[in-house]
């Protein structure tokens, strides 16, 4: 079933991020949540489907990097003006801490999963694309996360995140953590099973669900 209202949209959003048009871009996404149409629906219908368009495009030599990362730069300027517009008053006092794998350079996806947290009353710490291991352990000593959420994009990343995994589950095996990007789509599963600490969640619509059910099972623990 189309989410969108006009599934005419994600061409005309493609092409204006393509050729670098933020307002045009902005206006389509706020015209969107006049709607009523989710931060959600809008971050996976919209952006991230033209963001994959925009590499196939390159993968097949029919845009420049140039364009690739003005396409990029312009996504993450919508997605920042949307804030506001995501953010609840009733917040969990509960905290994440978002990052990128070493290495990885692809941090919209974890950004998206971010904004998700602050729908729900989360407060986010993102810090981005390729966060040092140890500085990720360290900074979550001072801050507390009541959970983790890593992203690696690139399939030889993953063991850059099996890494990451290992060292944050021993400094902090009472924290779950949550996997997830495009890494993925060709294997890597097998660094998340056999830990029941550690999920690795495929989409917005996905996390969604197991924020809820975090929440809920928490709200139905004996006192
Ligand atoms: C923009 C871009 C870049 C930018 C990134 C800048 C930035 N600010 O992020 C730059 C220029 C840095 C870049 C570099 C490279 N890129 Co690039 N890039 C892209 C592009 C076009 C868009 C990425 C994106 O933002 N997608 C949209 C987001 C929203 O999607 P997403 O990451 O999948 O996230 C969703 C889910 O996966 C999930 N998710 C993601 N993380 C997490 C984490 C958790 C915890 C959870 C719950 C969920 C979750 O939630 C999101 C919403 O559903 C993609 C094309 C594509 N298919 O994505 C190629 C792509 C990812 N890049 C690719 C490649 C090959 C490269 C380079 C190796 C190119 C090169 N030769 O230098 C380098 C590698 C750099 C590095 N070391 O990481 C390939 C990867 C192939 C592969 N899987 O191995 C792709 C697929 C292009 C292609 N078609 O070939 N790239």
């Amino acid at each position: 079933m189309e989410k969108l209202p006009d599934p005419g949209v994600k061409e005309l959003f493609r092409d204006s991020i393509l050729a670098g048009d933020r307002m045009a871009s902005s206006r389509m996404v706020r015209e969107l949540l006049e709607k009523d149409i989710p931060v959600q629906t809008i971050y996976e219908e919209l952006i991230k489907n033209a963001l994959y368009q925009v590499g196939e495009l390159w993968e097949n030599n029919r845009i420049t990097v140039a364009e690739e990362h003005l396409a990029t730069s312009v996504s993450e300027a919508v997605m920042n003006e949307l804030f506001p517009f995501l953010v609840t008053r009733s917040r969990t006092k509960k905290k994440v801490m978002l990052a990128c794998v070493e290495n990885e350079l692809h941090q919209v996806g974890v950004k998206m999963v971010a904004d998700v947290f602050e729908m729900k009353g989360w407060d986010s710490f993102f810090l981005g694309s390729n966060v040092p291991v140890h500085d990720l352990i360290t900074y979550a000593g001072k801050v507390h996360p009541a959970l983790f959420a890593l992203s690696a994009s690139i399939y030889f990343h993953i063991p850059d995140l099996k890494r990451m995994l290992h060292e944050v589950r021993q400094s902090f095996p009472e924290i779950p953590v949550l996997v997830g990007g495009q890494a993925f789509r060709h294997g890597g599963q097998e660094v998340v099973t056999g830990d029941p600490m550690v999920t690795l969640i495929p989409d917005l619509y996905a996390l969604e669900k197991h924020i809820d059910q975090m929440t809920s099972r928490k709200q139905n623990d004996p006192i």
